[in-house]
């Protein structure tokens, strides 16, 4: 045969350009010291939820008493076994070759009662074993303080809507830093306070399930970030010049997008949705007025007098708290999942009066992005870099850690969706990077193996490892996504292996 049958003819040539420009990263090589982790939660991967001097917390209670509030009525009894299969994790964690594995300590766990009158020294041995393991391994534990699971105990008194929780909150990471703060350098004191206040307090998607909409939600965020305040100056003050370490706070964002961005209302209402969600958060530690952000406090207030109310359900800290609470985070810890879009003014239908949904006045969409197993994450990896650029500059371009991300399916363990989701999202941290100056540190993947998923039990899963929970022995089986993982920690680049992509997928054929 001739050799010119061979030839790419020219337009093909020009076609292969033209696509080589729009559809493959222009960056793939992660800078220098960009770091790379799994996260995990003790409630959705211990289990041993009555043993070794365990006390029951808030999910234990809510997933024992109410089994029809858990999609599939599994609970975090037994979970991944982690309390006694932990070695295992710490291997799955080598395999991945991760720097960093960031879990969670249980309250409950460390101290039964909620408070330090007893310090269980089955909890201290636990997690002195794990950390023991990570350290053989070379891997950074980054520990989470609070993971949604708090003592019942704690919750009888109110919980996060009992202002004494600032106490019970220090006293307790008082007791972790002096345990374990020898080898823990690196501290995030609450996952998620959104999900935290709205989801338990103002709504019933997480346990406590308050659901004490527009109240509720709001005496729960006084409560959180005050006693987030009062770690952080502790750790600051009496830890910090022996230990050394960071600490900083997890906020999770949906990032809101004007469905039409040359709508000037949703552009404006979209930023109003995002400081109801992230800026609840993120005002009061990472700007320099701090406090609650002004058009939340406005519209609360707008809305509670309308409701006939004598004071606000949402007031501004006074100066002590504004003070106290500013700066009070050596990194912004992210997590990212996913964009929903903001679609027009007026009351979402779905919102509840008073609540916080109302508070903000806009109507949301999830008709976005692609799909995952859970009805809340759709696929959107350009809001993250969008989402990303905001935070750069509306909180002075902070140093930033995403602490969560990842993608949720039925189970597949030829898992492309998550592969592609990990790949789309992590291109997004390159550009801003690289384009944008945003100063990202460092990235976890959530999560090392599928895990009890909260209200969806074992329903959706986000796990590297598959993990079967009909077996005793709660086997787990690398997904595709390990070797995905494992080559981008190993290269410190984004994985270029065509046997990452779907063949199902269709092929551009030239
Ligand atoms: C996080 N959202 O929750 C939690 O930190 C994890 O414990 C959980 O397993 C994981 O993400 C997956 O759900 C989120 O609506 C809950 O954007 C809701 C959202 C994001 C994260």
């Amino acid at each position: 045969m001739p050799p010119m049958e061979h030839a790419m003819p020219i337009w093909t040539f020009i076609a292969v350009l033209a696509l080589s420009q729009t559809c493959f990263a222009r960056y793939t090589k992660f800078p220098e010291g960009f770091t790379f982790g799994v996260a995990t939660a003790a409630h959705q991967i211990e289990g041993a939820w009555n043993v070794s001097g365990k006390s029951e917390n808030v999910w234990d209670r809510l997933s024992h008493s109410r089994p029809e509030m858990i999609a599939d009525g599994t609970n975090g009894d037994i979970a991944c076994d982690s309390y006694n299969r932990y070695l295992e994790d710490v291997a799955e964690l080598a395999y991945l070759g991760v720097d960093f594995y960031r879990f969670s300590l249980s309250w409950a766990r460390i101290l039964p009662s909620g408070r330090v009158d007893l310090i269980n020294p089955d909890g201290i041995r636990y997690y002195n074993a794990l950390l023991d393991a990570l350290e053989e391994k070379n891997i950074e534990p980054l520990v989470t303080l609070f993971h949604w699971d708090l003592p019942q105990s704690l919750q009888d008194l109110g919980g996060w809507a009992n202002p004494k929780m600032i106490d019970y909150f220090r006293d307790y990471a008082d007791v972790c830093f002096r345990e374990f703060g020898n080898r823990i350098k690196s501290w995030i004191t609450f996952n998620e306070p959104y999900e935290i206040c709205e989801d338990a307090y103002g709504d019933e998607k997480k346990a406590p399930a308050i659901n004490s909409h527009g109240v509720g939600n709001y005496l729960c965020s006084d409560t959180l970030l005050k006693a987030h305040a009062e770690a952080y100056h502790l750790y600051n003050e009496t830890y910090r010049p022996m230990q050394n370490g960071k600490i900083m706070i997890s906020i999770n964002s949906i990032w809101y997008e004007p469905q039409d961005p040359e709508n000037a209302e949703q552009v404006a209402l979209a930023e109003v949705a995002n400081q109801f969600k992230f800026g609840w958060f993120a005002n009061p530690i990472f700007t320099a007025d701090g406090g609650y952000p002004t058009v939340m406090v406005e519209n609360v207030a707008r809305q509670s007098q309308a409701e006939g109310l004598p004071k606000p359900r949402l007031e501004q800290f006074d100066s002590y708290w504004i003070q106290r609470i500013k700066g009070t985070s050596d990194f912004l810890g992210i997590n990212h999942y996913t964009t929903h879009l903001i679609t027009g003014a007026g009351v979402d239908y779905s919102a509840q009066s008073p609540s916080w949904l109302k508070d903000i006045g806009a109507i949301t969409s999830m008709e976005v992005g692609g799909d995952s197993a859970s009805e809340w994450l759709r696929v959107v990896p350009t809001g993250f870099g969008n989402f990303l650029r905001w935070c750069k500059s509306t909180y002075n371009n902070p140093a930033i850690y995403i602490t969560e991300n990842g993608f949720s399916d039925f189970g597949t363990l030829q898992d492309y969706g998550r592969i592609q989701y990990f790949n789309d999202y992590l291109t997004e941290i390159l550009n801003v990077i690289y384009d944008d100056g945003v100063n990202v540190l460092g990235y976890t993947a959530w999560t090392l193996m599928d895990n009890f998923e909260w209200r969806a039990g074992f329903s959706e899963r986000f796990g590297f490892y598959y993990v079967d929970i009909t077996e005793p022995d709660r086997p787990r089986t690398p997904k595709l996504s390990v070797e995905y993982f494992r080559q981008l920690t190993a290269n410190r680049e984004l994985p270029q292996d065509d046997r990452f992509k779907d063949p199902s997928k269709t092929r551009i054929e030239l």
